[in-house]
């Protein structure tokens, strides 16, 4: 760490060292993003958040601009989606697709589709604005965010003195809080103001030193193709409170603008809150809210609230640490870094990728709260693209990918939170739109918990409960939390059986698989067929509801068994799982996207569903099916490598299961250099975020992989790596994971579990069973043997 920019930096050494692997330390540059320049544009700006309130910073040195995001401001209210017509339609439209009349069906669905047939978009709430007076041309400027402290950092002299501005959003307290200093007293002259671009939000004084700004969403009619309905109803309050005080100097209220005047320092509080109390129940007191939280955090000096925010995040935020050797180095801004990945290879930019994306999960998912969208909880505009909802049929569960190997568990809350509003949803749409028991959620979520399909014929896919019960499974694997497999995962899991023990049907005569039981309708994210030189998007049996399926029926029988219930309902598992057609290898080697070999409409398409079982889902491993995962890697040399940034994310993971480290490695080069924003965001494009948490979980699969008996080390190193450190890293079986390698190779590992057991544990064609005990740090050496 250069000397000049100690005093940027308090944090000293921002990662503890392992007793394991003796000194990993980073320096906390590592760990920060900075740039020479205020933000330009919103994808410039840098995210803070609480999982609740988000915010963008701006940092204009003049005029500064800190837009703002409540996680419930959505548009809309409480709402029933179901279509009580759908039901009487679902025999034609399985005929007709059986009968691969699919022009028809798709018409035929466009009946069946949820009231209304889009969804509500994801609100920005409001803008706290900054204006310095008396400071002119700006030099030595500096805009940073320490990913480790979680706090945004403008820096720079003007008219010989240097000022300071620093934003930090508290989880512990609930608000955002800016604090202004410079090197020399009474130099603060700084207005303060608070808009909205909600458009009938009204600022008024608050008290004599305050501002609030309150309102109300109001109906709005959303262009087609916002892919955001239309809402004809008032919807949530929302209401924002500021606070200034300063050291020094004057604090007046002038034109609905706050003014300091020749103060020494400044704090500003600003909290939020919207009447959302339940998707049911929007009845909340957003003012008594927003007030609530101001009063109790202003009670705290600057110092105190700056503290336990720090406190808070690093519990969470330092449990991993990952160093991939030396990059171009944070001697130059981030966004400077950026814009060389395109011809230079920067590890450490790969190692800040990773940790980018542990800090915005922290920052936009924390329990209480809604769980991260496509954008988190950052969203500028009143029209987000995709509405900036929750799509299910990757995306969201894309975004929580990284929690797991992570080790970010409690962000993991507000998921399961909307998988207990989305079963009482989804049995509502399975009864009237299937008939069937259980849960179903198709393609697309909102704050309203809309479970029925949505957008168009391709929302006919009803596998969104299907894929969320695996995930849960699959936390439980990590895990190994007896309580969520009984209390959450499991009714979860139960319910997603029922519905697809219900929906189940036999292929008819004349169709290859005739007798075997499918999926109809059904649908493979987000790819189109040709049938008979027509383009088609319905179909049966797509190869991701067979996956999704078999994945989900053989983690309920282990489930059940282990918790001794609903034998029954176990046995009808395991007789359809019997009963599910195999999946199929096609004509140019590839693993079927489709139950027939049908031609793509788009043979490069972004998503890769048929994959699914690769990776997150674990039915194909080149060791156990080497044949599907043969199949697997020549779809992907077919798919290409290129693709919006989550598409690429996804593919990164896939290579490393594929245990292609270089591979996955050339496509973690290609998300830096071609789908990451100056601010590192990612961008499909537009700016999701789906993309940032997906590739850093595929960072964590290059190095460690796991089942439930077997953890690999290094099963996908890439040769770009040769040396470098992970401490705190997660695997199945309730596993914490260090590892040191250098020239490509593992040099030695620490593994402790939360629970006693065996471990079969790999690397390089090594393998060896090991026994752990709880609490205890197992230290191995390059061959695999207990070290001393
Ligand atoms: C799915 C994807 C798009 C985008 C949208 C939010 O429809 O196919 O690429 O990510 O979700």
């Amino acid at each position: 760490m250069k000397a000049t920019r100690r005093h940027f930096l308090q944090a000293g050494m921002a990662i503890a060292a392992t007793p394991a692997l003796g000194d990993v330390g980073q320096a906390a540059d590592a760990l920060t993003l900075w740039y020479r320049q205020p933000a330009a544009q919103w994808t410039e700006a840098l995210p803070l958040g609480n999982g609740r309130l988000g915010a963008m910073v701006f940092g204009g040195p003049v005029e500064d601009r800190i837009q703002i995001n409540e996680a419930t401001l959505w548009g809309g209210g409480v709402h029933d989606y179901v279509n009580p017509q759908a039901h009487e339609r679902l025999a034609r439209l399985r005929a007709l697709i059986f009968a691969g009349r699919v022009a028809e069906a798709e018409t035929l669905s466009g009946e069946m589709m949820g009231l209304p047939a889009l969804l509500m978009p994801y609100q920005p709430f409001c803008d706290l604005r900054l204006t310095m007076e008396g400071v002119a041309a700006a030099t030595n400027y500096r805009r940073s965010l320490s990913l480790d402290e979680a706090v945004a950092a403008v820096t720079f002299d003007s008219n010989g003195t240097q000022f300071r501005r620093e934003v930090i959003v508290s989880h512990p307290d609930q608000v955002l809080a800016v604090r202004l200093t410079a090197d020399r007293g009474g130099k603060q002259n700084v207005s303060i103001g608070l808009d909205s671009p909600q458009p009938n939000a009204v600022a008024e004084a608050l008290g004599s030193n305050g501002l609030r700004l309150t309102g109300q969403i109001q109906p709005r009619d959303n262009p087609a193709g916002s892919w955001s309905g239309s809402w004809k109803q008032a919807g949530l309050r929302y209401a924002a409170a500021v606070q200034v005080s300063a050291d020094g100097g004057s604090v007046t209220l002038e034109n609905g603008a706050i003014k300091v005047r020749d103060a020494d320092a400044v704090v500003i509080l600003f909290s939020g809150a919207t009447s959302f109390r339940s998707y049911k129940d929007i009845g909340g007191d957003a003012l008594r809210l927003a007030l609530a939280s101001l009063n109790r955090a202003a009670e705290k000096s600057y110092e105190v609230l700056r503290a336990r925010h720090i406190a808070d995040h690093q519990e969470i935020f330092r449990r991993v640490d990952l160093n991939l050797g030396p990059g171009t180095g944070a001697s130059y801004p981030t966004d400077v870094r950026i814009a060389a990945a395109k011809t230079s290879d920067d590890p450490a930019l790969a190692a800040l990728y990773f940790q980018f994306g542990r800090y915005l999960l922290i920052a936009s998912s924390r329990p209480g709260g809604q769980p991260a969208n496509l954008q988190g909880i950052w969203n500028e505009r009143l029209l987000p693209p995709w509405g900036s909802k929750w799509t299910t049929n990757i995306n969201l569960q894309m975004n929580y990918w990284l929690a797991e190997s992570g080790g970010l568990w409690e962000t993991l809350q507000p998921l399961w939170d909307l998988v207990s509003d989305l079963r009482e949803t989804g049995a509502e749409t399975a009864r009237v739109h299937y008939g069937a028991r259980g849960w179903v959620l198709h393609h697309n979520t909102d704050l309203w918990r809309a479970t029925t399909p949505v957008d168009g014929a391709w929302g006919h896919w009803p596998m969104g409960a299907v894929w969320l019960g695996n995930q849960m499974w699959d936390h439980y694997r990590f895990s190994l939390d007896e309580r969520f497999l009984r209390d959450r995962a499991y009714p979860a899991m139960r319910g997603a059986v029922e519905f697809v023990l219900d929906t189940l049907v036999e292929a008819p005569a004349g169709t290859p698989f005739a007798g075997k039981l499918v999926t109809n309708p059904s649908f493979s994210p987000e790819n189109s067929y040709f049938l008979n030189g027509q383009k088609a998007s319905l179909t049966y049996a797509a190869s991701m509801d067979l996956e999704l399926i078999g994945e989900l029926l053989d983690s309920f029988v282990q489930a059940s068994r282990k918790l001794e219930s609903d034998a029954q309902l176990r046995d009808a598992a395991l007789t359809a799982k019997n009963r599910l057609p195999p999946l199929q290898i096609g004509s140019r080697g590839q693993l079927q996207e489709w139950i027939e070999d049908y031609p793509e409409v788009e043979p490069e398409h972004r998503h890769v569903s048929h994959l699914w079982a690769l990776y997150p889902g674990h039915g194909i491993s080149p060791e156990r099916t080497p044949g599907l995962a043969a199949a697997a890697r020549r779809t992907l040399e077919l798919r290409g490598d290129g693709g919006t940034g989550w598409a690429k994310a996804w593919k990164i993971a896939l290579w490393a299961r594929l245990l292609d480290g270089d591979h996955a490695h050339l496509m973690l080069r290609g998300q830096l250099a071609d789908s990451t924003l100056p601010n590192m965001f990612d961008t499909h494009p537009p700016f999701q975020i789906d993309g940032n948490f997906g590739a850093a979980a595929a960072i964590a699969e290059m190095l460690l992989q796991s089942d439930d008996d077997v953890v690999s080390l290094l099963p996908a190193l890439p040769s770009a790596w040769p040396q470098g450190r992970v401490r705190g890293l997660r695997a199945r079986g309730g596993l914490k994971v260090d590892m040191e390698w250098a020239h490509g190779k593992l040099v030695h590992a620490a593994l402790s579990s939360d629970v006693a057991r065996k471990v079969i544990v790999r690397n390089r064609g090594r393998s060896a069973e090991l026994s752990l005990s709880t609490g205890k740090i197992l230290r191995l050496d390059a061959n695999l043997s207990p070290a001393a």
